[in-house]
């Protein structure tokens, strides 16, 4: 047993370099770390080298929503029996969305967002730059996979709305014929996390049955809370037989966007790149003379529904901070955004 074995559940040299010496000297502390696969209200079960492990969280860390999630690393000690934890690894990412007005995270440690959407009438292309922001605005790669093909006749009227969006891949699947699944193999490698996005029936679990030979994504567990009540829970982060983990959690279905800024601008990159065109610098892109960005619209270089989803965007964006942080604040710092785009674009020409 070593950390060379943990790199199966996602380890990294990230989280080995933030063990203390004395730790690293210490050669049971590997049997100590553990990734989150559940999260309930006082406790949570973390999976570790021989296995799951029910883990308590102390009151330094509660609550647990605002302090991590399925996907984080901790280390724990064992006292009285009981494994509780000592630290949170930094992850290499995290997934936050607002929850009555507080920030809360729903995922951490992720390599590729999946979003998955079918090939009918459900496919919506402002969806799609949605999750495709909040992918970027997290640092997770953005795969978009079109499912139902088999019920399709013509999948290129949904992939040529598509080509114009900033993602390494969109791939196209029937869920039920297993050929088609290869294409998904890139991802499945030793050690890699996914999460999968997308509305209710698109196929989520479907795909992963198909895929993993697994019901564990739909299971419902029944299990007894600290008041001896019954709840049903999600199982959150399962691995399959190749150790690949798969997050599935009701949670980053129901995602909206929050400090999405970055996310937005590497989505909607070409028209950023534009708005430092406009003749005045606090152009609206509405009515403006000299507004490079309607002019594009109107040669055809970007699509009017694009812009208007990246205005939709911005403000669902700032219409969120503003519920957390303040009006003036959030006018005060989209002044100075909208100066820094400016400026920035116009280093760059
Ligand atoms: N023909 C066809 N049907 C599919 C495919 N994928 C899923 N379905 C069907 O679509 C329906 C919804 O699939 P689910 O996997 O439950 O969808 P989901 O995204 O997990 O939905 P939620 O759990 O509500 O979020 C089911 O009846 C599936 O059998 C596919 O590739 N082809
Ligand atoms: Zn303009």
């Amino acid at each position: 047993m070593s950390y060379s074995e943990l790199n199966k559940l996602g380890w990294s040299n990230l989280f080995f370099q933030q063990l203390s010496y004395d730790e690293i000297c210490d050669e049971n502390i590997c049997n100590l770390v553990y990734r989150i696969s559940e999260i309930h209200r006082s406790r949570i079960v973390g999976r570790g080298l021989a296995g799951e492990q029910s883990i308590i969280c102390g009151s330094e860390y509660q609550p647990i929503s605002q302090h991590l999630a399925v996907g984080d690393w901790v280390l724990a000690e064992l006292a009285n029996e009981h494994y509780r934890i000592t630290k949170i690894f930094t992850p290499k990412n995290r997934v936050r969305r607002i929850s009555n007005g507080l920030p809360q995270v729903i995922a951490a440690n992720l390599d590729y967002l999946w979003i998955v959407t079918s090939a009918n009438e459900e496919f919506n292309v402002k969806r799609l730059e949605r999750y495709i922001s909040l992918a970027y605005e997290f640092d997770i790669t953005p795969i978009v996979v079109l499912t139902k093909l088999d019920l399709c006749d013509d999948i290129e009227q949904f992939t040529s709305q598509i080509k114009h969006l900033d993602v390494p891949n969109v791939h196209a699947l029937s869920s039920n014929q297993p050929s088609s699944l290869g294409v998904l193999q890139a991802y499945l490698y030793e050690g890699s996390s996914i999460a999968l996005v997308g509305s209710s029936g698109v196929g989520k679990s479907t795909l992963i049955n198909a895929l993993f030979h697994t019901r564990q994504a739909t299971k419902e567990v029944r299990e007894s809370d600290d008041h001896g009540k019954h709840t049903t829970t999600h199982r959150q982060l399962f691995f399959t037989d190749g150790d690949v983990a798969v997050i599935d959690t009701p949670g980053m279905r129901e995602l909206q966007l929050y400090n999405a800024e970055q996310g937005i601008e590497r989505t909607f990159s070409s028209i950023i790149e534009l708005v430092t065109e406009c003749k005045y610098s606090d152009c609206t892109h509405s009515n403006e003379p000299g507004c490079a960005v309607q002019a594009a619209i109107a040669e055809g270089l970007i699509s009017e529904a694009h812009f208007a989803n990246y205005l939709k965007l911005l403000k669902e964006e700032e219409s969120q901070q503003r519920r957390t942080v303040g009006a003036h604040a959030v006018k005060e710092h989209y002044r100075a955004y909208f100066k820094k785009i400016h400026s920035d674009n116009k280093e760059k020409w």
